[in-house]
């Protein structure tokens, strides 16, 4: 067969009408839960933002329409309204919203987004749409298409009238399809999230959320100049920054570029967040390994350039320099290859060197330009190298300490005398008055009873070789007896259920948090093998009767003096765990066949870890907002 030209790969395209996107949604868009439903609006954003990239838009509009659609403009070039090459009796926007297209490159340049569930087009919103209206603004005209059921073109691309100001845009509205989602709302934090991020990655570039929903009612604007710094300066601004700078660089290669920005707190937190092509990869990949390599070794060569270390000491440890350190990196290439488990891990290789290079050598150059900044930085690295020295010795000494006391238990447990872990329950009481109701009131088989004094060190805040000298977390850490962070053994606890025990006030709530941190930073398997709860004792007891009857809180009274309305006898507030008497104290909270024990599982502790911080913060303004955006979870923390 005689040929007149040569095609390359790019010249593949592969078009596929919409029928693959309804029978498997899920192929394309992740799941048809709430993750799938916002990759809806994200993948029309995606390309709004690519048009901004390109260099030809400056502003987004995204709107939550009153009628659940959704509706995302922008001021580019709008999508092309020609014949398409391919199929001359179609508009190249019908195609664009019409088909699949998979094998090559379709239409610009760019960086289309390929690998994990980007990208996969605004034809796949159109698939699982009841309806979506494409609005094209370009050579002057105003262009409208409608489609309904799935992408089913309603009429034909139409000029109806000239564009408004002689604009150019694009603007896609669309309603999701109830048959296909699980749910059709959107959730505006989650929205607002993500078009917050797309903007810090996108410096300069103006992005608008309205909520126009019943209730909703709600506009804000994200337009960050300072791109990344900004970012940085934003996630550091409830914490203490050690200096005011941001450090920042760029460089770009072969098409690839890479942006860090980066500042330390005083805090103990490593937060490195990272991007492929706008798209959050929190697994990490090699961009991140890159960074912290590079960042390793800047550091060092600093530190002993400058004397900061001497010649007999080590060198700082990757954790030590990261301690507080807030980072954004920031990467842009042609073909990202997502990997992990949930695709959130940057696979292409040549990507770890380029940040490498760029760091060594732009950080280098910063912290020669910023000598205050860089030894403080050092300094810094230089005091946590110490404390995980020192952390090793105090972990050491409570393993020797525990081997050498008896069986290697505190004086203060009092322990059961069942050895079988799974039907084990250890008490963590606050106080000894508390302690002592409490062990009256159990079952001495089972049921084991540690009381603690005071609040524990929070061990956000703390160092760890602090904590580890805290005699009451020296008397957990072996009541349990798995040892702590990486050398626990969740097979070695001793007890398969571990039961806070402490007061619905104030300080019974901060102790609860401290401790459900403690859990989740330093025995994390044991919150994820379900092993930690949280007692509830009730708040109200009334008589029915010659019985008593006990209410869990304010609800729970509500509705019984609604199923009651005759109900004569008065509601006793019941008092601290400490004030309880032997009956009150078994019945409510120690009785397995009549207790409420609420399990923790790792998000909750997870969020008492957030509350640890925003409490000892003393932020009132972010405590605030913590306990609005998550009232739901946070109750039993009662914050
Ligand atoms: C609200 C969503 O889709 N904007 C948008 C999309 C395109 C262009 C501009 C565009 C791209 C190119 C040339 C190019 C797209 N065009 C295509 C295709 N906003 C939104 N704005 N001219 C205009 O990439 O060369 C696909 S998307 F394929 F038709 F070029």
């Amino acid at each position: 067969m005689a040929v007149d030209r040569t095609y390359t790969e790019d010249d593949i395209t592969i078009l596929e009408g919409l029928d693959p996107v309804r029978m498997r949604p899920g192929m394309y868009i992740g799941s048809t839960g709430p993750t799938g439903l916002h990759h809806l609006v994200w993948e029309v954003v995606d390309n709004a933002v690519d048009e901004a990239m390109a260099g030809y838009a400056t502003r987004i509009d995204m709107t939550l329409l009153a009628d659940g659609g959704a509706r995302v403009i922008d001021d580019g070039r709008g999508i092309p309204v020609g014949p398409h090459r391919q199929f001359p009796d179609r508009s190249t926007a019908e195609i664009v919203l019409t088909t699949l297209h998979a094998g090559g490159k379709f239409g610009g340049e760019g960086y289309k987004v390929s690998g994990g569930l980007h990208g996969v087009g605004v034809s796949v919103v159109n698939a699982l749409s009841t309806r979506l209206i494409l609005e094209i603004d370009r050579d002057g005209h105003h262009h409208v298409m409608e489609f309904k059921d799935g992408g089913v073109p309603a009429g034909d691309l139409k000029v109806t009238g000239p564009a408004p100001h002689d604009r150019t845009g694009t603007t896609v509205t669309f309603w999701p399809d109830p048959s296909v989602f699980e749910e059709v709302e959107f959730r505006a934090q989650t929205v607002t999230e993500r078009l917050q991020v797309m903007a810090f990655l996108n410096k300069g570039l103006e992005i608008r959320f309205t909520d126009e929903r019943p209730g909703g009612d709600k506009k804000e604007t994200f337009k960050y100049n300072g791109g990344i710094v900004d970012y940085v300066k934003h996630l550091n601004a409830s914490k203490e920054s050690l200096f005011r700078k941001v450090a920042s660089f760029e460089q770009s290669e072969k098409g690839h570029e890479v942006e860090i920005a980066m500042q330390w707190n005083t805090g103990f937190h490593e937060s490195i967040f990272s991007f492929a092509n706008g798209i959050s990869t929190t697994e990490g990949g090699m961009h991140e390994e890159g960074f912290k390599k590079a960042l390793t070794n800047v550091a060092n060569r600093y530190a002993r350039a400058r004397n900061l270390l001497k010649e007999k000491d080590d060198n700082l440890l990757g954790e030590d320099i990261r301690e507080g350190l807030t980072a954004i990196v920031s990467v842009r290439l042609q073909d990202p290859q997502f990997e992990g488990q949930t695709k959130a891990k940057l696979g292409n290789v040549p990507i770890r060197s380029l940040v490498e290079r760029a760091t060594n050598e732009k950080l280098a150059e910063w912290l020669e330009e910023n000598p205050t900044e860089a030894n403080q930085m050092v300094k810094k690295s230089i005091v946590a190298a110490q404390a995980r020295m020192a952390a090793r010795q105090a972990r050491d000494l409570t393993r020797k300490k525990s081997g050498l006391e008896g069986a290697g238990l505190p004086g203060k447990l009092i322990d059961c005398s069942s050895r079988d872990p799974r039907e084990c329950e250890l008490f963590i009481v606050e106080g000894n008055s508390a302690g002592s109701s409490a062990k009256d009131a159990r079952d001495p088989r089972t049921q084991a009873i540690l009381p603690i004094r005071g609040k524990i060190l929070n061990v956000e805040r703390a160092r760890i070789d602090k904590m580890l000298k805290n005699t009451e977390i020296q008397a957990l850490i072996a009541a349990i007896g798995a040892g702590l962070a990486d050398e626990f053994d969740v097979t070695k606890a001793r007890y398969h259920k571990v039961i806070v025990l402490a007061d619905a006030d104030v300080d019974g709530s901060h102790i609860r948090t401290l401790l459900l941190t403690f859990f989740f930073r330093q025995m994390k398997p044991l919150v994820e093998g379900g092993f930690v709860y949280v007692a509830q004792p009730p708040l109200y007891s009334t008589l029915v009767g010659k019985e008593k009857v006990y209410l869990k809180d304010d609800q729970a009274k509500d509705a019984f003096m609604i199923e009651h309305p005759d109900h004569k006898h008065d509601f006793q507030r019941l008092k601290g765990l400490g004030e309880m008497d032997f009956t009150e104290l078994k019945e409510t909270t120690i009785d397995p066949t009549k207790r409420s024990l609420l399990q923790i599982n790792v998000e909750q502790a997870a969020l008492a870890d957030d509350v640890c911080s925003v409490l000892m913060g003393d932020d009132v303004e972010l405590r605030r907002h913590f306990i609005q955006t998550n009232a739901k979870d946070v109750r039993f923390l009662d914050i």
